[in-house]
């Protein structure tokens, strides 16, 4: 039976919907989308589990992208035009390391040094990754809850064409140039899940896998907390109490909106698009969220998809397309 399509959100849910949802998130695309949600779901309804694949030691400081990414944004804090790092920053710290001599790649403001200082020291006193990251919502005026996927120290490594990079050196200093071969998760095989994730996804109604980029935002993610598959289509039997899954697209007509995911695709040998994303994650979705300009790729897609708008270009798109993914996982 070929699923039916749904063509955008045909009306907004009350916004007193009461839907449990985890979100899994990564850099930039994924806190936008986190950022919708929290806009509409109460801080109760709502955990967004964060990659820290990114991670890295830099300057002696302990730096976790993804997480600060999540966070600022959350919190209103993030620079609107890269998405990263803090909104009306200044740079004076890193210019004088640059002037004594030191790293000036990694582009670390004055604001957001402060959160690398206070999350090395807390670290070095034995705090963990979690409890450092609920303190920081707290004082960051952040009331849903956001967990890094897991508390242990792993790492992307990036295999290439020029051998093995960890992950920031590919992506910043190298600017993703290298032709990506692999990825590998450092660390993972000892990695326990944040505590607070499984009991997460128990108690969810659903799943959102947020536009991140499927190979080093997502995957991390799913290789520390699988998630069981999707239940199978109504009708089939089994009444699979499985969680509902829906993933929306990072990919809109072939291109990545942001970072090199469509590069990885290509590089990888695969023709980047919605539908090597729905592909990428076969097996695990209920649902599949893409762009109405990718609508007619919904028909080769074995899940019920919606074709919407989902280039968040305001803060008004955020909402919406968090709307019609809410709507969206109603009708599944
Ligand atoms: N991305 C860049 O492209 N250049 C940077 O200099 C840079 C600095 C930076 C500092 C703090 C931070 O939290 C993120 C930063 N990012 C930078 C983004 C980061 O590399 C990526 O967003 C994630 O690792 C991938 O999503």
């Amino acid at each position: 039976m070929m699923p039916t399509k749904t063509k955008g959100a045909l009306h907004r849910p009350p916004s007193t919907v009461h839907r449990r949802i985890v979100a899994l998130a990564g850099g930039v695309g994924g806190a936008k989308l986190a950022y919708g949600l929290a806009q509409i779901l109460a801080p109760e309804d709502l955990t967004v589990i964060v990659n820290t694949g990114d991670d890295f030691e830099h300057l002696g400081l302990y730096i976790c992208p993804d997480l600060d990414t999540v966070c600022y944004t959350l919190a209103g804090l993030a620079n609107p035009e890269t998405g990263w790092g803090r909104v009306n920053e200044t740079w004076n710290t890193i210019s004088n390391i640059e002037k004594l001599g030191g790293p000036n790649w990694f582009r670390l403001g004055d604001q957001d040094i402060a959160t690398h200082l206070e999350r090395t020291r807390r670290l070095k006193g034995g705090q963990s990754l979690s409890q450092i990251t609920k303190d920081f919502c707290k004082a960051w005026g952040i009331k849903h809850t956001v967990l890094p996927m897991t508390d242990s120290p792993v790492r992307t490594i990036v295999d290439t064409d020029e051998g093995e990079l960890a992950f920031q050196e590919y992506f910043v200093h190298r600017r993703c140039e290298p032709r990506v071969k692999g990825f590998r998760l450092d660390g993972v095989q000892v990695a326990e899940p944040v505590i607070g994730a499984r009991e997460a996804i128990e108690s969810a109604e659903a799943i959102v896998i947020c536009p991140s980029n499927p190979w080093v935002s997502v995957d991390p993610i799913l290789r520390i907390i699988p998630l069981t598959p999707a239940p199978l289509p109504k009708g089939e039997g089994r009444r699979d109490k499985g969680k509902k899954v829906v993933a929306v697209s990072p990919i809109i007509g072939g291109k990545a909106v942001k970072g090199p995911a469509a590069k990885m695709y290509s590089e990888l040998g695969i023709e980047p698009s919605a539908l090597a994303v729905a592909e990428h994650y076969r097996g695990l979705l209920s649902g599949f969220v893409l762009d109405s300009i990718d609508a007619e790729l919904s028909m080769k897609i074995a899940v019920k998809t919606l074709a919407t708008d989902t280039l968040m270009k305001n803060l008004s798109d955020r909402a919406r397309l968090a709307t019609d993914v809410l709507h969206f996982i109603g009708s599944l």
